[in-house]
């Protein structure tokens, strides 16, 4: 390996390092579920067009005379990303599919980039998520020298473990010439992340857990051990448990999910404790409710609890699955 490669890795990693250290970011890069969705594979010969019945991730959705995905390479316009690209009509319009595996309830933003062929007027580019269209796209290529691409985006929802992805142009004038496609992508959005708040740390909206959230409705929920939390309850007076009835509950001391959010400056927000419990398991099937609140722009959120005793003797904590909408 050349030191050159090396000190590019190095930066690599650097930056990997620097994502996931930010202080409270949940944000997570994500990877591209699309395979071969810049349609680089199989590579051609530069300054050809090959029409191919299958390709490496994609598969035609007729197969017949005449039925082709043709892909490109610097041969009618450039590509845009790599060198290659997708042309739907082959002499007939196409249907091209990719199954992709997926989580059932997730959210996905797919991306994908489209153009007219150079000169031709009529090119159609349609795009099914799971069988219901989402897109139905018209371009005019008449006076073009040269690809135009635009990049589409759309939020997609996953409801089983296998989702079909299709890109048609069935209504396109079948001529052999119609809508290039490239840079097709598909990720997992990050809408769901754990907070935990250290009851011997977290302990004013300066020092919580603190996240940088975009806009959106959220829903707070608490969770224990089991999902995924790094606690189940916490208890201000260490492992002190006293007073409690004979149910464990109604405690004098003992384990509790009192705590607080702050949204940007605005006033900090108590989610009281529904009491004190003899157990962290007892208290968490107690827990307080869900709450929710609004951003109406992107904003910092600290997550923290209070303890105007001996903040010392604190033991666990407050775990808090948050979701945006
Ligand atoms: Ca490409
Ligand atoms: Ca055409
Ligand atoms: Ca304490």
């Amino acid at each position: 390996m050349t030191g050159k490669i090396l000190r590019s890795l190095q930066l690599v990693l650097i930056a990997v390092v620097f994502m996931f250290g930010m202080v409270g970011s949940p944000a997570i890069a994500r990877a591209n579920l699309i395979y071969n969705g810049g349609f680089e594979l199989p590579g051609i010969f530069d300054g050809t067009q090959k029409g191919l019945t299958s390709i490496p991730g994609w598969r035609l959705s007729f197969v017949g005379s005449n039925n082709y995905m043709k892909l490109h390479r610097n041969y009618a316009g450039r590509a845009h990303t790599g060198q290659q690209l997708m042309e739907l009509d082959s002499g007939k319009t196409n249907k091209i599919n990719q199954d992709i595996t997926t989580t059932p309830g997730r959210t996905y933003r797919l991306t994908f980039a489209f153009s007219a062929r150079p000169t031709v007027p009529d090119n159609k580019l349609n795009v099914k998520w799971r069988g219901s269209t989402i897109a139905q796209l018209s371009k005019n290529g008449a006076g073009l020298t040269d690809t135009r691409w635009q990049v589409y985006s759309y939020e997609v929802k996953a409801i089983s473990t296998k989702t079909l992805l299709s890109f048609d142009n069935l209504n396109e004038l079948a001529d052999g010439q119609g809508a290039f496609l490239d840079s097709v992508s598909l990720v997992e959005i990050d809408r769901t992340f754990i907070a935990n708040i250290d009851s011997t740390m977290n302990l004013s909206p300066e020092t919580g857990a603190k996240y940088v959230l975009p806009a959106g409705a959220y829903t707070v929920s608490i969770i224990g051990q089991q999902e995924g939390g790094k606690y189940d309850a916490w208890n201000r007076n260490g492992t002190s448990v006293t007073g409690c009835d004979t149910a464990g509950k109604n405690c004098t001391k003992g384990w509790e999910h009192k705590y607080f959010y702050k949204i940007g400056d605005s006033k900090q927000v108590a989610v009281d404790r529904t009491g004190r419990y003899q157990t962290p398991q007892l208290a968490l099937a107690n827990a307080p409710a869900d709450v929710s609140f609004t951003l109406t722009e992107e904003s910092e959120v600290s997550f923290f609890v209070t303890d105007t005793g001996d903040t010392t003797n604190n033991i666990g904590g407050v775990s808090l699955l948050i979701s945006r909408q």
